[in-house]
């Protein structure tokens, strides 16, 4: 495990926000096998205080992707087994027990733009560039990547990054939908764990349902969409938080919805 590469930090007065941090910077924070079980298993052993998560790069970049060092000669069913890895890795990140909020600047390529399209919210400051090199190095996305960017800006510009070798800059990264906010240079990880506390607030069922009901009832023919969202809805609103949550407005003791 290359636990050097990679830092778990809990923050918060009630420990609820896990800041993890890739420290790989003298490669770009490329991901190589080590860092991937290690990303697994620091997901699989988050403390149970943590409400949030924010995952960040230290360096320059946030991620260059796949190590590329350690591309070597693999049969088809090594190879297989390989992406299979990252698969699940990304599952834990993306299925995990808490949202995760990327803190984008830098590079964020290949694989590393799997990893953040694995997050829920991804925050990307003006030095945020977004490629996917794998076109033009003769391979493939292998971390989920097929699956989730097109889910973020559609199989056509997916296809186009990979064709063409195109790179996106931040402002464009945003207006496509691969980043859900942009914000001044440095200023990211800031934002991210902002937005880490807010979310640490929800009902943790509230969270639960965002991540885990919400993208499989996207996936479905709308008629089953519908009744898995009555049975989701019904579970969140039958809870005693969510009755306390609604109380506490109607008698005036909540925030109202503010102008934006
Ligand atoms: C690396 C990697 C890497 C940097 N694997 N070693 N990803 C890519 O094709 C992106 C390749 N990287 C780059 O295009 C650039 O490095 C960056 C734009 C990210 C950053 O540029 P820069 O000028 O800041 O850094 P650098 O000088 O290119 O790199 C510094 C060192 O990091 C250098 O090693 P050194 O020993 O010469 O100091 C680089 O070789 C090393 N380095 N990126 C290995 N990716 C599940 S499938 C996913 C498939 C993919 O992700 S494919 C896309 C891979």
């Amino acid at each position: 495990m290359s636990s050097e590469d990679i830092q778990l930090e809990i923050c918060g007065a009630h420990n609820e926000i896990a800041v993890i941090r890739l420290t790989r910077q003298k490669k770009r924070n490329a991901l190589n096998d080590g860092l991937i079980l290690a990303i697994r298993n620091l997901f699989d052993n988050l403390p149970a205080t943590v409400r949030a998560a924010v995952i960040e790069g230290e360096g320059e970049h946030f991620c260059a992707g796949l190590d590329l060092s350690e591309l070597q000669e693999r049969d088809a069913g090594q190879g297989m087994q390989h992406s299979r890895m990252w698969h699940a890795a990304l599952e834990r990140v993306q299925f995990g027990p808490v949202p995760v909020i990327a803190a984008l600047h830098g590079a964020v390529v290949g694989g590393g733009l799997e990893l953040a399209s694995a997050c829920h919210i991804r925050v990307a400051d003006e030095s945020t560039f977004y490629a996917l090199p794998e076109g033009s190095r003769g391979i493939f996305v292998g971390g989920g990547g097929a699956v989730r960017i097109p889910r973020l800006i559609g199989a056509a510009r997916m296809a186009d990054m990979m064709f063409t070798g195109r790179v996106y800059n931040a402002q464009d990264g945003e207006r496509i939908g691969l980043a859900q906010y942009l914000v001044p240079t440095g200023s990211a990880f800031a934002r991210a764990f902002e937005l880490a506390e807010r979310i640490a607030k929800n009902a943790p069922l509230t969270n639960y349902a965002l991540m885990h009901a919400l993208p499989r009832i996207a996936e479905q023919p709308a008629d089953q969409g519908l009744f898995t969202e009555a049975m989701m809805a019904a579970i969140a609103q039958s809870a005693p938080e969510a009755k306390e949550r609604v109380r506490d407005f109607l008698e005036g003791r909540a925030a109202k919805v503010q102008k934006a």
